[in-house]
């Protein structure tokens, strides 16, 4: 049976969402928003609080998680806060002002291939005519593709963009969803692991955007909502400052379409961290742990948004 006590495939990740959706007809539903290389669903949980069939006009959060294969901590933190929303969102006015679009499995080639295979697979799982296997999906969105932070010649590196922006069916599946709720969308949250950061646009440029005092604010609330279940605070600060520039990213291209705030997090531990040195391999026992902490940052970040 599926717990937060255990990492899982995506197929059992797949499986839960659909019984999720059972338990909270009225307000969820999941759809398919595309297929990846080798044929894998990406599936989308909607919750709509004010109902399935009514036409919401409220503002919607989009929730990418599990670009990056090896992030484990990404997809199950991810899909405790989804639960949690289903569960608490409807008595909560914080969540309950949002609808809520969340992927928690981006990458599911990538993502099966590092349970099955390489447990610190990074890219998805595109062959090229000749070099080395897999695109880096966080660098081939289409703001800034191929710049500072990026190559688009050597298919072997770990941040290869791909032959073009959107080249890949995985981030045309998150454009087309994101460009879908686009007129509705305020806040875009990209998931990862680790550093224990909250990230601010944009990420291809050392450049501050006009309005990252406003953005700031919403990663602030982040930051001091996520630190109240197990203390850990997260800094936030500007993307290539704060961790180092990279173009092409999710983020970056979701704020490039005008919204209120994009942010990625990175999920702990910590960077240097020597009580918690396990980096990218979390242990199972993190998932409740990081899993309250995003619910409550999202908590923050929300209220941090008018
Ligand atoms: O390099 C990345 O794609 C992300 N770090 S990770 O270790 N999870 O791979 C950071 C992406 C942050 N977003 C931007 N740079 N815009
Ligand atoms: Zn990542």
């Amino acid at each position: 049976a599926f717990s937060y006590e255990n990492f899982y495939p995506s197929t059992d990740i797949y499986a839960r969402m659909t019984q999720l959706q059972s338990q909270y007809p009225t307000i969820s539903s999941v759809s398919t928003i595309g297929t990846s290389v080798e044929g894998k669903l990406i599936q989308m949980m909607s919750i709509d609080f004010d109902g399935v069939s009514s036409a919401s006009s409220k503002p919607i959060v989009f929730i990418e998680a599990g670009i990056h294969a090896r992030e484990w901590i990404s997809p199950a933190s991810v899909m405790y806060a989804m639960e949690q929303i289903l569960l608490t969102g409807s008595a909560n006015s914080d969540l309950s002002r949002f609808d809520w679009r969340i992927v928690p499995i981006s990458n599911p080639d990538g993502y099966d291939y590092s349970h099955s295979t390489d447990r610190l697979w990074r890219k998805n799982r595109r062959v090229p005519s000749s070099g080395c296997v897999g695109v880096d999906l966080n660098r081939n969105f289409g703001y800034g593709w191929g710049g500072k932070g990026a190559t688009t010649t050597d298919t072997c590196d770990e941040t290869y963009a791909g032959t073009e922006a959107f080249s890949e069916p995985e981030t045309q599946a998150i454009r087309d969803a994101v460009t879908a709720v686009q007129s509705r969308l305020k806040f875009y949250l990209s998931v990862h692991s680790y550093s224990q950061v909250v990230l601010i646009p944009y990420g291809n440029t050392y450049k501050l955007p006009s309005d990252f005092l406003t953005m700031k604010k919403v990663a602030s609330g982040f930051s001091a909502s996520a630190k109240k279940p197990n203390n850990r605070k997260y800094k936030y600060g500007a993307t290539a400052w704060l961790l180092y520039p990279a173009s092409g990213t999710s983020d970056d291209w979701a704020k490039s379409l005008g919204i209120h705030t994009s942010l990625a997090v990175e999920l702990p531990p910590k960077q240097f961290d020597l009580l918690n040195s396990y980096g990218f391999i979390s242990p199972a026992s993190d998932i409740i742990p990081v899993g309250k902490e995003v619910l409550e940052g999202l908590k923050g970040a929300v209220r941090a948004i008018k």
